[in-house]
């Protein structure tokens, strides 16, 4: 097949090795980007097609790296209770995670697959590209396995690329009430040689928290999940400041999430170990809370920061990576272009992925053509959908429509 390029001058190809804006062309063979060309400098064959999206920022696909993807159910209900000032943990005792654990234990296979097909055709639209996805909302083996599957299953019936991650770890099961060991031991025994033996996740991760497992418990299991052959995650410094970020980085994890609460100390250790630390500017915002992680504070301290949505039905009912993006920048002050690095380039490393996040030779081209015509104007108009093009492995995924200009 004949190679095919998209033509702009702002594309923001998130390669330290390019300039921030290039104007330029992308090669696309395939799947994949064959070359990234500045404008002087490309040879276009006589027959090759060219899409021109002269005036619109061009990005990689954009990656949402921590979402809760596949469960039934919504926790609107807690609005109320929310407002009257309960926090987290106090909904953790009434509703919370447990809610939509038995809701998610009722429903069938097809109508979760359903819901999440539903929810990732909506995050394409968004110009998301690759998603990761969390278990943890059966908590016994049966609906554990069902969710990977479901994910796994996705992941081959629709456009969006998805990694799984097993995380029986999100909280006790009643089954196990009172006994935080023997559930973690279970999950250990009986259930992780079954999600390694059926491939059904590359990840595995814990929740770190206050009443749910402790700093102790998660670095046993995480070490023993590592001696398995998994890459591991952790929900660390949510609510209340453990040291989870400390122990992320001894214990070697892929990346930190949350990181609400983190400490100077934690912050150090993410540095130094190369610890993506994951933010989920949106939690913050539907806990109603003023607390978002110290972005910038990280990022002047060398660590490498991804952006996700935390899409889950209770404390981030929202799969729209631009809305979470928009708080960082906006919430947490963050330039334009970093919280661009932090759904591409950053992302893909919370990932262990060097084949996105990036438009470069050898990259998947999952590309996002946007309607804005820079990093600055893309945040400028918050909630509305501004993605004009989606390429995914090269072919065109969704069309978006016009945002009215004036
Ligand atoms: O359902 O509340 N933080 N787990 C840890 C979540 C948020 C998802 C949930
Ligand atoms: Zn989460």
């Amino acid at each position: 097949m004949t190679p095919w390029f998209i033509r702009s001058d702002r594309l923001f190809t998130a390669d330290p090795a390019q300039p921030v804006l290039l104007d330029g062309y992308l090669e696309i063979d395939g799947e994949t980007i064959a070359g990234v060309w500045p404008k002087d400098d490309v040879a276009i064959p006589a027959d090759a097609r060219v899409h021109d999206y002269t005036g619109h920022l061009v990005t990689p696909g954009l990656i949402d790296p921590h979402t809760h993807l596949v469960h039934a159910g919504s926790r609107h209900h807690e609005l109320g209770a929310k407002l009257s000032g309960l926090g987290y943990l106090d909904l953790h005792e009434k509703s919370g995670i447990l809610y939509t654990v038995q809701r998610t234990r009722e429903a069938t296979y097809e109508a979760l697959y359903e819901r999440a097909k539903a929810t990732l055709a909506r995050m394409l639209s968004y110009g998301v590209t690759t998603v990761e996805a969390k278990s943890g909302y059966g908590l016994d083996k049966k609906t554990e396995l069902t969710c990977l599957a479901v994910a796994k299953e996705l992941d081959l019936h629709q456009p969006i690329d998805i990694e799984s991650t097993f995380m029986g770890a999100h909280a006790i099961p009643p089954e196990f009430a009172g006994d935080a060991d023997g559930y973690l031991d279970f999950l250990l025994d009986d259930v992780l040689p079954e999600v390694k033996a059926k491939r059904l996740a590359r990840f595995v991760d814990i929740f770190c928290e206050d009443t749910i497992f402790s700093v102790e418990q998660s670095r046993r299991y995480l070490q023993a999940a590592k001696a398995m052959g998994f890459l591991l995650k952790m929900h660390a410094d949510e609510i209340v400041p453990l040291g989870g970020a400390e122990l992320a980085a001894e214990v070697g994890c892929v990346s930190a999430e949350h990181l609400m609460a983190i400490s100077d100390q934690g912050i150090a250790d993410l540095a130094a170990a190369d610890v993506v630390a994951c933010l989920l500017p949106a939690t913050t915002y539907f806990l109603m809370s003023s607390r978002y992680a110290p972005m910038q504070r990280m990022l002047d301290c060398g660590v490498k920061v991804a952006v996700a949505t935390d899409y889950n039905p209770g404390s981030s009912p929202t799969e729209n990576l631009p809305f979470a993006l928009g708080l960082a920048v906006f919430n947490m002050k963050i330039a334009p272009v970093d919280a661009l690095l932090g759904v591409t380039r950053h992302a893909a490393a919370a990932l262990a992925r060097d084949d996105i996040g990036q438009l470069k030779a050898g990259c998947l081209a999952d590309i996002h053509v946007s309607f804005a015509e820079d990093p600055d104007q893309y945040f400028y108009r918050p909630g509305s959908n501004q993605t004009k093009r989606v390429y995914k492995r090269g072919r065109l995924a969704y069309k978006g429509q016009a945002v009215p200009v004036i």
